[in-house]
């Protein structure tokens, strides 16, 4: 919805009478627009939702690919119906936010010598337009065309994990974190942060503790709060995140941190929110379910409750009219098992049965709100290919790729997936070692959908009902 020019004109003469109270043209124009959008349901939020390594950065660089294109979605019933026509990223985000690096992270997977994208260290957005033909016979005949925008907003993986500090007092927060770390896994790698806070002054306990955070970090656990203070180039703009530390209500610290901890909570995790939480009308949960098996019980209940836990800060439910126009919540939720392609296909349906038992909990209080979850086992950018062969003298399914331990081609074995998440004994019998894989040439002609798995099942789920 572009203003004509008088009305731009008239708002010039208005703001030169009355200059501080009115905004410019051009975020009127901007917000208007957005309205104007979001009343015609011509606009969707999707939270990508995912803890650190999860994968978001590269499935929403492969969604805009082939978004943008419209090849190698056949499951994408726009696409299938061939009334899809395409996609392009917007030219202009809102001011305060960072554009999403789309074409850098597209040149270093679509390159001619593709490699994954460093992990990310800062918020940013793409918006994506998409273009359609309506399905309606008569709207057809007419030629009609419409516009879909897509907003999806990019983050480290961290820096989620913050947002449940909203509800949280600093007394409150320090206890239960105390209490995390005073039993495995994490008293190991945080025991020099204990015996900090019994002797060190400020800096030494604040120091003991990020130190103890970013070991927790190494064995990829999650719990691990402030996020901020686990992303050097944010700790810079953000230099709360790394001053304060859970110390007991009688600590002679307490009151310090107490200040520092509020001060980084209304100055970094609630603008955090605004961006990736408030405002989202759909939803897809991204989880490494492969990881989580390589690194054993505790790091999957790890895994397990800091996804509960981040769920439990989005609003789900449905919403009436004026109040998906004011305040729209999560009316769409799809898990995904991300990098499906290090198993073999014939895992797949375990994995994805897997993923359904590991966020049972989280899925089960989102349906109570009236939402249906999907789960779905992906992959953004698929790496391998499934092979049958002769392995130890038996025949199986194998994957061939690229192991990023070796760098040269291979066929693996890559063992199975359970369908139920393992318990006790069983961690002791199954030992599982899911290797990572280069990445595969982002391929503008794959037509039917062999450089990704299920990403188009995925967007059907969460935008077809839009695309109509
Ligand atoms: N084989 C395979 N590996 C993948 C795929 N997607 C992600 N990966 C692997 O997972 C790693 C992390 O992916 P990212 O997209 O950077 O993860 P992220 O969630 O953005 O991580 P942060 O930015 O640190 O929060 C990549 O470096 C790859 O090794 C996929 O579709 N297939
Ligand atoms: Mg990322």
């Amino acid at each position: 919805m572009v203003l004509g020019r008088d009305a731009r004109t008239w708002w010039r003469q208005a703001r030169r009478l009355v200059p501080d109270r009115l905004p410019d043209w051009d975020r009127v124009e901007g917000q208007l627009k957005v309205f104007g959008e979001t009343l015609l349901d011509r606009r969707l939020k999707i939270a990508v939702t995912g803890l650190s390594r999860a994968g978001k950065t590269v499935f929403i660089t492969s969604l805009a690919h082939h978004l943008e294109r419209g090849v190698g979605l056949p499951f994408l019933n726009a696409v299938a119906d061939r009334r899809y026509l395409g996609a392009v990223p917007a030219r202009h985000v809102p001011a305060g936010i960072t554009p999403f690096p789309y074409h850098a992270h597209h040149a270093a997977l679509a390159g001619e010598t593709p490699y994954w994208p460093a992990p990310s260290t800062d918020l940013s957005l793409l918006r994506l337009e998409l273009r359609f033909k309506p399905r309606g016979r008569m709207a057809r005949q007419f030629g009609e065309q419409r516009t879909l925008t897509l907003d999806i907003v990019d983050y480290p993986g961290e820096w989620l994990i913050d947002l449940p500090l909203l509800e949280e007092s600093y007394a409150g927060w320090a206890g239960v974190t105390l209490g995390r770390l005073a039993a495995e896994p994490y008293r190991t790698p945080m025991a020099a942060f204990f015996d900090a806070l019994r002797a060190g002054d400020a800096d030494t306990v604040v120091r003991a503790y990020v130190e103890g955070l970013d070991a927790c970090r190494r064995q990829r656990l999650s719990l691990l709060q402030p996020g901020r203070a686990l992303t050097p180039t944010a700790v810079e703009g953000a230099p709360e995140a790394a001053l304060f530390a859970p110390v007991p209500a009688d600590h002679p610290l307490a009151g310090r941190f107490r200040a520092r901890f509020e001060t980084y909570v209304e100055r970094w995790v609630r603008p955090f929110k605004t961006h990736v939480v408030d405002a989202v009308d759909r939803q897809i949960v991204l989880v490494d379910v492969l990881e989580s098996l390589n690194r054993g019980p505790a790091h999957f209940d790890d895994t397990r409750a800091a996804i509960a836990l981040v769920l439990e800060g989005f609003n789900h439910g449905r919403s009436g009219y004026w109040q998906r126009l004011l305040a729209p919540k999560v009316e769409k939720l799809v898990f995904c098992a991300t990098k499906a392609d290090h198993v073999a296909n014939t895992q797949h349906a375990n994995l994805k049965l897997l993923l359904q038992d590991m966020v049972d909990d989280a899925a089960r209080r989102v349906q109570l709100e009236g939402i249906p979850t999907d789960a779905l086992a992906v992959a953004a950018l698929r790496s391998t290919d499934t092979v049958r062969t002769h392995y130890d003298g038996q025949l199986l399914s194998c994957v061939r790729g690229v192991p990023v331990a070796s760098g040269k081609e291979k066929i693996v074995f890559p063992g199975e997936v359970p369908p139920t998440m393992p318990r006790g004994a069983d961690w002791n019998e199954q030992h599982f070692d899911f290797r990572r894989f280069a990445p595969r040439r982002l391929d503008g002609r794959q037509r039917n959908g062999h450089g990704h798995i299920r990403l188009d099942q995925v967007l059907e789920a969460v935008i077809g009902d839009r695309l109509l």
